[in-house]
């Protein structure tokens, strides 16, 4: 994995440089909706933290801040109204995961049903 670069796009849009359509913000994470959306609801969640990957952020970040982003990835979908016809969280990692922005982020991916076939990302047209 590469350092983390202090320039990436989320890094970026934390810091207030770059516009987001924001979620939701707290002081353990950010969430924006995805500038490419691949579902009715395509919303990314990132930690307030320089971590590349969600292996970084779990070894790295202090335990409050492991714990109060887990609960904001879950507050925004229950805010979202996802909870009850449910959804998919995806965190890609490293290359072979199609991870592109290396600060963590988690996809959240709801308002339609998700295909079975874990391995590829959801497209707008998948049915299921
Ligand atoms: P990943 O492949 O997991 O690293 O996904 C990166 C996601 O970030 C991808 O779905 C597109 C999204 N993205 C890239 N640049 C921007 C941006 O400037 N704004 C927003 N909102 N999303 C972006």
């Amino acid at each position: 994995m590469p350092a983390y670069d202090r320039n990436n796009i989320f890094a970026r849009i934390l810091r207030g440089e770059l516009p987001c359509r924001k979620v939701h913000e707290d002081e353990f994470a950010l969430a924006f909706h995805d500038i490419n959306p691949l579902a009715p609801v395509h919303v990314l969640v990132i930690p307030k933290g320089e971590y590349v990957s969600q292996a970084d952020f779990c070894a790295e970040a202090p335990a409050g801040q492991v714990v109060g982003f887990w609960r904001a990835v879950a507050k925004v979908a229950r805010d979202l109204g996802l909870e009850p016809e449910g959804y998919r969280l995806v965190a890609n990692h490293g290359p072979n995961g199609g991870q592109l922005v290396f600060h963590f982020h988690v996809h959240l991916f709801g308002g339609r049903p998700m295909s079975h076939r874990m391995g590829n990302m959801p497209k707008t047209d998948e049915r299921k």
